[in-house]
């Protein structure tokens, strides 16, 4: 039938275009522009993409920005060393540590590193627990860009059933919060459903929305899905395509071209919330220049 896009890549051109203006307006009243640096850690081709989606989101809000690379042999004390002096210099209001970290470095001990005044991923324990306990916070990127689809395309949450397919802590965990709580977008009552859930069929064809950050292409199929439900797919996986120049292309976790007739709304892949993931980075960003850099 006929559905509605969550033209993720349109709204986030948009809200971008809403903080540079609001740079604008900073620099014309003398402040410097705000500054995001980023670590990155060997050479992984899936980071390089997205460190360069951030480097080119932060030119188009007027940041300033460095990327921060170190060889994928550096040692988790020269990372640790590194995030501390990123915490310690007045000139950076926010950092990120690209994800994944090769092997022999810790994540958690990384991220529980970072000052969280200055944690724009929103990855560290302090932000989460503000986050889950409904106080200011960085919300962590993905569920914030997710957050601001619901809301700036309307779509009512308020008492529908929710599922939410993977459990990780930078995702699938964090949205089930959000939506859980007394809020707008929220509200919701959240099933969290994960690799030992059983009846994942049954209970994904009950869900008024659905929201997959499995990392699984193709996992969503039209006889799991209610006539009229809400599919928000988180996943980005490359499959191969020898129709393709390069070979391959990406796919989310849901299989699109069945799926959308029933939908009412739904996003695509690409273009849907991983667009708006590095809009919400900027977002975090401004708010961390606005909350520790300005006077009030
Ligand atoms: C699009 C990410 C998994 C693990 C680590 C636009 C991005 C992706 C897709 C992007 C992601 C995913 C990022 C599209 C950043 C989102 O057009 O569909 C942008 O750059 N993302 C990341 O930094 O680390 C990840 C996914």
């Amino acid at each position: 039938m006929s559905y509605k896009l969550l033209d993720g890549k349109a709204l986030s051109t948009e809200i971008k275009l809403e903080i540079k203006a609001e740079v604008d307006q900073l620099l014309s009243k003398g402040f410097r522009a705000p500054h995001l640096s980023a670590i990155l850690v060997g050479n992984n081709p899936a980071s390089e993409a997205y460190m360069k989606n951030k480097v080119r989101s932060c030119e188009q809000v007027g940041f300033s920005s460095d990327l921060i690379r170190r060889p994928v042999e550096a040692s988790e004390e020269e990372i640790l060393d590194l995030v501390n002096q990123l915490n310690n210099d007045d000139h950076i209001d926010g950092f990120i540590v690209q994800l994944p970290l090769p092997d022999h470095i810790d994540d958690n001990k990384v991220l529980l590193k970072i000052d969280p005044k200055k944690d724009v991923d929103g990855f560290h324990p302090f932000n989460f627990g503000s986050m889950a306990q409904g106080l200011d916070a960085f919300l962590p990127a993905t569920p914030y860009g997710i957050m601001l689809i619901l809301e700036r395309y309307n779509i009512d949450t308020s008492g529908k059933k929710v599922l939410v397919l993977g459990r990780s802590n930078i995702v699938g965990t964090p949205i089930s919060i959000l939506l859980s709580r007394k809020s707008n977008p929220g509200n919701s009552t959240v099933t969290l459903a994960h690799s030992r859930t059983s009846n994942i069929k049954e209970i994904c064809k009950q869900s008024d929305i659905v929201i997959s950050a499995l990392g699984k292409p193709f996992f969503i199929t039209a006889d799991m899905v209610k006539q009229g439900a809400v599919v928000i797919d988180v996943g980005i996986n490359r499959i191969d395509d020898l129709s393709k120049k390069s070979g391959s292309r990406l796919v989310g976790d849901v299989d699109f071209n069945g799926v959308a007739p029933l939908c009412s709304y739904i996003t695509p892949v690409p273009g849907g919330v991983g667009p708006m993931t590095v809009c919400s980075l900027m977002l975090n960003t401004l708010k961390a220049f606005k909350k520790y850099r300005m006077p009030s």
